[in-house]
């Protein structure tokens, strides 16, 4: 299956809802309040957020005037034209080597799934890729990394359960430098004994990232469960705070029908969309697409 089909299969359930609720109102009859209060309704009840619905509404009032499009039925590829547009913003650049990528977010998100999924990717595209295994919280998390490692033939830097994840990142660094390989990957902890804990830790590893390889691109990349819908936004808020995330990838995409959330979080937050994860093995994980997007939800 290409990569645009696996991404249509994976939001099915995003494309049902929200497409088969929109059938309903672009339909033959004229543009007039009550079509842009039902279309407002359904985009908020499809987790695009208040503040993205109400420019969402107020871009395609504007539009549909100045364009004189009359028929509500003419005004769904201009629907599809400002969710691109939106999202086009949030799409990134490609990844220049040697490159840093700090995975963070809350338990269960898919921060380990993910970078196992990137691990095989980087080493197909013949990258030398190193991982670091942070979330030293957690016992068995080094060793679903290490599964993912081996799968992938890639070096993982682990150490002792309760070590100072900052010193297993400052160990990766030297193999990455040893190595001269081109892709560090840091898997973290998303828990810790309390909020205040975790966000120190991560600036300081943070920290040993940029003075052991200032001269690498970094990436801070936040990852969210699509299934959380509206709720990822207050995570996305808290992570920024700690570190100042510059990529965000959202997971579980094919499990849920909230797909219009990624909308919303685009427009709020200044981050580069750049992956999307559509199931739990290694091939299931695309590159964002603004355009492949859109169309998969509409
Ligand atoms: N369906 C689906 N499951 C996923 C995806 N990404 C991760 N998972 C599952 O989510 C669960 C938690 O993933 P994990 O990587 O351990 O999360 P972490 O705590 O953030 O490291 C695991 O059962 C993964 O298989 C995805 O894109 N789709
Ligand atoms: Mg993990």
């Amino acid at each position: 299956m290409g990569f645009f089909s696996r991404l249509f299969e994976g939001m099915k359930k995003t494309k049902k809802s929200f497409g088969e609720k929109l059938k309903y109102i672009f339909t033959g009859n004229e543009i007039d309040e009550d079509f842009f209060e039902e279309l407002e309704y359904i985009l908020i009840s499809s987790d695009f957020g208040v503040e993205t619905t109400s420019y969402i509404i107020d871009e395609l009032r504007e539009r549909t005037k100045k364009e004189k499009i009359k028929k509500t039925a003419d005004c769904q590829n201009l629907l599809k034209t400002i969710l691109v547009e939106i999202l086009e913003e949030a799409a990134p650049e490609k990844l220049k080597c040697p490159c840093v990528i700090m995975v963070l977010g809350v338990n269960g998100v898919g921060k380990t799934t993910t970078i196992g999924k990137l691990a095989k990717k980087f080493s197909d595209e013949n990258k030398k890729v190193i991982l670091a295994a942070a979330d030293t919280f957690r016992a068995a998390a080094s060793d679903q990394l290490e599964v993912w490692a081996n799968r992938a033939k890639v070096k993982v830097v682990t150490n002792e359960h309760g070590v100072d994840p900052a010193a297993v990142v400052y160990d990766s660094i030297q193999s990455f430098k040893a190595k001269n390989a081109d892709i560090l990957l840091i898997d973290t902890a998303g828990r810790l004994h309390n909020k205040a804990n975790l966000m120190e830790e991560l600036r300081k590893i943070s920290r040993v990232v940029q003075k052991e390889l200032p001269e690498a691109e970094y990436h801070k990349m936040v990852i969210v469960d699509g299934t959380t819908g509206q709720n990822a936004l207050s995570q996305v808020e808290l992570f920024n705070e700690a570190v100042d995330l510059t990529d965000i990838s959202i997971t579980k995409l094919d499990g849920t029908s909230k797909g219009g959330f990624l909308v919303g979080l685009a427009k709020d937050f200044d981050l580069d969309i750049r992956y999307v994860g559509v199931g739990e093995s290694a091939e299931d994980l695309l590159e964002f697409n603004a355009k492949d997007f859109v169309d998969a939800i509409l």
